[in-house]
């Protein structure tokens, strides 16, 4: 038994009359009133009883005071979600405790009245997994149980100071279960007991030497498979690595495994980070609300986010994996072994490492692709949440439900911010102000100040006006505005933000040689840390066209002081730039420019043969392998980033633009799309199928340019032939990239293309045999099909006996994708109808993915007097629900205001 002296007892439960009193209010939580614990709980030990429809959860607190708190209070209040945790006995020092004299109980709380120093706490709980279609604490899923405690689910499974401050050894977690049915028993750290029972079940006791918070607990009960393989660290040490799964799936887990290695390498080279256990475990579940968890040494993922093999999982979703895979990994050091100290802080973790997962990515494939990448979805996701009413600084300052802020804005802002660190101090002063961080903060809970003393202090830098980022939502805008004159060149930048003082901003900027295209001047980072600031290059030969804000070196909006763009300007740095990053973006200008001209009136020819010359040039560029990055260079912005540009936003017009345009050039470029496309197709035929960066490029080009030779269907006759080429695309894919390219263009046939179409999809379903995410694959295509019948497809899909709205993720995959569908903004409103009745189903299940679906309606008053007027009535519908979750309540009313 490993020391501990657990065992499980059923009594009358003690809570019942906290439970049955009407749900509390919301509440909000402010980050001002943030204060120590009186006590903490240094030590856990738990003991898992699981029996089909009932658990019981008995733990042992090991209570201290805390030396830190100097607040008058000396009682210890444990969270305790009493609508799941029904309390059935409670003890102290081997004395039962009674309500009223020793602790009173209320909604959501456990308090202990002033327990004395070397304290144990002794709890009994009864939980019930198979009810908990919420996925937070401990659920069952298909033949697994399994926990999810961050943010706040560990008080769903017992009673317990559940917030991240609190850092205790798990000395003891044993586990007990069926073994026929559940023969694999995980927690967190390493096992060190296992046994028999002797009643047909078995037990498992592991142990964690590292003290964590509440947050990163993990236990899975169940029938798995597994794929075994080793690492050796740095120093030495020999790591067992084990990636699980349902039996079915054990093949899919390969690319998993190549990931963790080589993020454990990529730690160890960049930033000197070590794995620190024996033992690290991956486990893969359907049904999870997010993409993955970084667990102390038993990360739990998606299957989404872990699962991938050709015939599966597009190149994206391989991408995806590694990306994932370094995420969670990465965390061990960023978020373990430095903690935050209250959930205001989750950008200390979160930001920090999709920073490193960024930086991890680009380096085992495209640096230039993965920027272009992690842009793209900066602009669509995260520009538009701070535009609307949830926007938030990346420290927020307070909250209803914390669920709602893993945000856009928590991570991928604050990962620009991250950035912004290194871009000022270079890689080297950052990695020194890193080091210090962990020397001052390893194993505790700790806040964004100390990470940014922690690099001021090891660089000597001062970034006392950089902190400002931490307390300013809204994206700033920069406007440049430029002058030559014998030989100097004046760049002029003025900054506007949500904050009164102006931020501190890197400005990376190159000089390029208005002749010959060379370059002037290298890129240099400017800190532009006044509202207006002149920036002044001289002894220059010749006049110059800077290229400003290369790399994306701050998360700002950068136009031009006179409003208009130089497309000239624009033109030559999009053939030229020798900036990967704002070569691209120069493209992408024009592009803009001409769909917005496409929307108001009429394309201009000044403007369209500024994009065709960009568009053909790409197109035939025959030197370059970068295939990705020209594949990004011919794909128009999307409509989401195009909506971000304008103040009101007309999606459908909008939407006929982008269409307009992207046709226009297809016919333009018939031609060479076909030539590019057979090229293409010649060059990959008969070899073999790699992930690698030019395999995947190649395919994403030619995948583009199917997609551009799809768009020409007007007549009869160029129906019939869109639809030829998808399905010979789509017989003849090589795997599931290829397969998604020509089903997301069949999808949206019509007329000659219907036959096509319908059979495809039903060739696609059949294929899929079940397979729980190539299904969500067919739903989404379906459900992002630009068809005039859209809404009722989706009605019909979701009567499908494959649809269910307790899977998150076959949830996003057809309600989801269809509120990012154009036709969900139908001038009805019977999309926003359709959205608002299921949320009323859904919040009754699983209010994280409810309230996160209710995103798509918030954004009323970014659209058209009468469109928002009638999403804002659906929202009004489900601020009047009741009962509703303290999560939708959130976004609902925020979006109400
Ligand atoms: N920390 C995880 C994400 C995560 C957050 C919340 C969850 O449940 C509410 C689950 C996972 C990560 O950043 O990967
Ligand atoms: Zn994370």
């Amino acid at each position: 038994r490993g020391g501990s002296t657990l065992s499980s007892a059923t009594t009358t439960v003690l809570n019942s009359a906290v439970a049955s009193e009407e749900t509390a209010a919301p509440v909000e939580i402010f980050r001002k009133d943030y204060e120590p614990l009186p006590h903490l709980v240094e030590k856990i030990n738990m003991l898992f009883s699981i029996e089909e429809g009932k658990t019981i959860v008995t733990t042992e607190l090991f209570i201290e005071p805390n030396e830190s708190y100097n607040g008058k209070s000396r009682d210890l209040t444990l969270d305790g979600d009493e609508t799941c945790v029904k309390l059935l006995a409670l003890s102290l020092n081997g004395k039962d405790l009674e309500e009223g004299t020793d602790y009173t109980l209320a909604p959501g709380k456990l308090i202990l009245k002033n327990p004395p120093a070397g304290a144990v706490l002794k709890t009994v709980v009864e939980i019930v997994p198979e009810d908990n279609t919420q996925l937070s604490g401990l659920y069952k899923d298909g033949p697994m149980y399994c926990t999810q405690c961050e943010a706040m689910g560990f008080r769903r499974i017992t009673y317990y100071p559940d917030r991240p401050d609190n850092m205790a050894v798990f000395e003891n977690v044993r586990l007990e279960a069926d073994k026929e049915a559940y023969p694999v028993l995980l927690a967190n750290g390493n096992m060190i007991d296992s046994g028999d029972l002797g009643d047909g079940r078995h037990y498992a006791t592991w142990t964690d030497p590292y003290p964590k918070p509440s947050y990163l607990f993990c236990c899975v009960v169940g029938d798995l498979g597994k794929i075994h393989d080793t690492y050796t660290t740095m120093s030495g040490r020999k790591v067992d690595l084990q990636v699980f799964s349902e039996s079915h799936n054990v093949h899919k887990l390969d690319y998993a495994m190549e990931s963790l290695k080589n993020s454990m390498k990529w730690d160890e080279d960049r930033f000197g980070l070590e794995y620190d256990l024996d033992l690290y475990n991956i486990v893969a579940v359907d049904s999870f609300n997010m993409g993955a968890m970084e667990n102390k040494g038993l990360n739990v993922f998606n299957t989404a986010y872990v699962l991938a093999d050709k015939d599966t999982a597009t190149d994206s979703d391989f991408e995806r994996v590694e990306g994932v895979i370094g995420h969670e990994y990465f965390h061990n050091w960023t978020g373990n072994r430095v903690t935050c100290r209250d959930w205001f802080q989750l950008t200390l973790k979160e930001g920090l490492t999709v920073f490193r997962d960024q930086e991890f990515s680009g380096d085992m494939n495209s640096k230039a692709v993965n920027r272009i990448e992690n842009v793209r979805g900066l602009r669509a996701g995260q520009f538009r949440e701070d535009a609307g009413p949830m926007s938030h600084p990346i420290r927020p300052d307070s909250y209803i439900s914390m669920d709602n802020f893993y945000t856009a804005t928590v991570y991928s802002k604050g990962a620009e911010i991250i950035r912004m660190y290194q871009t000022l101090l270079s890689v080297e002063g950052f990695r020194k102000g890193m080091d210090l961080y962990f020397e001052r903060h390893d194993g505790s809970a700790v806040t964004c100040d100390d990470f940014l003393s922690a690099m001021s202090d090891a660089t000597g830098v001062d970034l006392s006006q950089f902190a400002l980022w931490y307390s300013t939502n809204g994206t700033p805008v920069v406007t440049y505005d430029t002058k030559y004159e014998d030989g100097t060149f004046v760049l002029t930048l003025t900054q506007k933000s949500n904050s009164d003082k102006p931020l501190h901003i890197p400005i990376s900027v190159g000089l390029l040689n208005k002749e010959t295209g060379e370059e002037a001047v290298a890129t240099k980072v400017l800190d532009l840390k006044e509202m207006t600031q002149e920036f002044k290059f001289e002894g220059l030969k010749g006049d110059v066209v800077p290229s400003i804000l290369r790399e994306f070196s701050a998360p700002v909006k950068l136009l031009p002081a006179s409003g208009e763009e130089d497309e000239e300007a624009l033109a030559f740095l999009a053939a030229r730039d020798t900036d990967g990053f704002n070569k691209w973006e120069a493209g992408q200008k024009l592009f803009t420019s001409l769909i917005f001209q496409a929307k108001d009136a009429e394309m201009t020819d000044k403007t369209y043969d500024f994009a065709k010359e960009a568009f053909g040039r790409t197109l035939t560029d025959k030197e370059s392998k970068d295939y990705s990055i020209l594949a990004y260079a011919l794909i128009l912005p999307s409509e989401g980033t195009l909506g971000e540009l304008v103040d009101v936003v007309d999606p459908i017009a909008i939407h006929k633009a982008r269409g307009a345009v992207k046709k226009r050039l297809a016919r333009e470029f018939a031609t060479e799309l076909k030539e590019r496309y057979d090229e293409l197709t010649a060059a990959m035929e008969g070899s073999e199928f790699k992930v690698d960066a030019e395999s995947i490029g190649m395919r994403r080009l030619r995948n583009v340019c199917l997609e551009y030779l799809c768009s020409i269907r007007e007549t009869p006759e160029e129906q019939k032939t869109a639809a030829e080429l998808a399905m010979s695309h789509f017989k003849k894919a090589s795997g599931m990239t290829d397969k998604v390219a020509a089903l997301g263009a069949l999808a949206s046939m019509d007329g000659e293309g219907a036959s096509a179409r319908d059979e495809a999809l039903e060739t696609f379903y059949k294929d899929a045999d079940g397979d729980a995410l190539v299904l969500n694959k067919w739903f989404s295509l379906q459900a992002m099909a630009d068809l005039p019948d859209i809404l009722d497809r989706v009605k019909k899909l979701k009567e499908h006996p494959d649809f269910t709205l307790k899977n998150p993720n076959r949830c996003r995959s057809l309600i989801g994708a269809f509120a990012m569908n154009t036709a969900f903004h139908e001038e009805s409103g019977a999309g926003y109808a359709f959205l608002r009745e299921i949320l009323e189903d859904l919040d009754q299940l699983n209010p994280q993915i409810s309230s996160r679906m209710a995103g798509s309606l918030i954004q009323w008053k970014k659209y058209d007097e009468k469109r928002g007027q009638i999403m804002k009535a659906e929202l009004q519908k489900l601020a009047d629900m009741k009962p509703i979750s303290d999560d939708l309540f959130e976004i609902v009313s925020r979006g109400l205001k």
